[in-house]
């Protein structure tokens, strides 16, 4: 399957992933638009918003809270763990829309969060910020300084971090491989990614058990999960690298 990137991912010293619900799906995480999608339950334009923050903190905590007890728990599947070992024998970075940590809990050293994080907490006025992995006794939580938290994610109508953003607009547009695996690139601006990888002549992988908007603009589209093709992809750089 892979025999046709095997000269451009022998020569490349530096792998970018791109990754998005998908990948975190088998570890029991919903994704947003899937059949089992969050999205099918909530309006995301309802809850994912700085709008319906101030509106009723309650209600989007509440969200927040419910999904944060499924992540704190949730393990890195086979797809986290592989993408974690390729930096045995490639610069990875790995750049994801995805909130719950799991990258950097299977190992991956160099994690560009374009959404933010639901664990880490930050105060919506001092600029208190921390990993909070317990569970809140009443939502809205209060900072010290008597204002309200929130989760540092990235909601809509809100840029993305602008360090993150800036480093990722550089890797991407000075990378030679970039795989795309488990987003549907709807949400901009980071289905922007490719399309910057792509204008300096970097291969495009994307492993998706769908199409995508981008699918016909990929060297190669493998309809496959993550979770069963990056294992497959980690042992043929092993074996090519030997
Ligand atoms: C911005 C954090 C500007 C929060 C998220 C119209 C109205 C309003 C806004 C807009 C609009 N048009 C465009 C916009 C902009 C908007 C946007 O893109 N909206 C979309 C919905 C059209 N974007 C923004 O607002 C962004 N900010 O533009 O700011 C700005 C600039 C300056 C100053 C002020 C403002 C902010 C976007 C970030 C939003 N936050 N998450 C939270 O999670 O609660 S987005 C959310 O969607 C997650 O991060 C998620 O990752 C992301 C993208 O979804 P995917 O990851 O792709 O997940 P999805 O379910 O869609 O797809 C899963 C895929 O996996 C599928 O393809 C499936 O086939 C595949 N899959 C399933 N199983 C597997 C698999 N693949 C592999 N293996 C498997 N096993
Ligand atoms: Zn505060």
């Amino acid at each position: 399957m892979f025999d046709i990137i095997k000269d451009k991912l022998k020569e490349t010293k530096k792998i970018i992933f791109v990754t998005g619900a998908g990948i975190s799906q088998e570890s029991g995480i919903p994704t947003f638009r899937g059949k089992d999608g969050l999205w099918r339950k909530y309006d995301p334009m309802q809850l994912a918003t700085i709008e319906a923050f101030y509106e009723n903190p309650k209600l989007v905590w509440e969200w927040y809270e419910d999904r944060r007890g499924n992540i704190l728990s949730a393990k890195p599947n086979p797809g986290h763990f592989a993408m974690a070992e390729i930096e045995k024998f490639k610069d990875v970075v790995v750049m994801t829309q995805n909130i719950d940590g799991l990258h950097q809990k299977a190992g991956s050293s160099k994690v560009l969060e374009l959404h933010g994080s639901i664990i880490r907490i930050k105060c919506t006025s001092c600029d208190f910020e921390d990993d909070i992995i317990t569970k809140f006794e009443e939502v809205p939580p209060k900072c010290l300084c008597g204002k309200i938290l929130r989760p540092d994610v990235v909601w809509f109508g809100e840029p993305l971090p602008q360090k993150v953003w800036r480093e990722a607009m550089i890797e991407s547009s000075k990378c030679d491989i970039m795989i795309i695996a488990g987003t549907s690139l709807v949400v901009s601006p980071a289905n922007t990614l490719p399309i910057y990888a792509k204008q300096n002549d970097a291969m495009l992988i994307e492993i998706n058990p769908e199409e995508t908007i981008m699918s016909s603009q990929m060297d190669l589209s493998i309809r496959d999960t993550s979770s069963n093709i990056l294992p497959k992809l980690l042992t043929y750089i092993q074996s090519i690298q030997n």
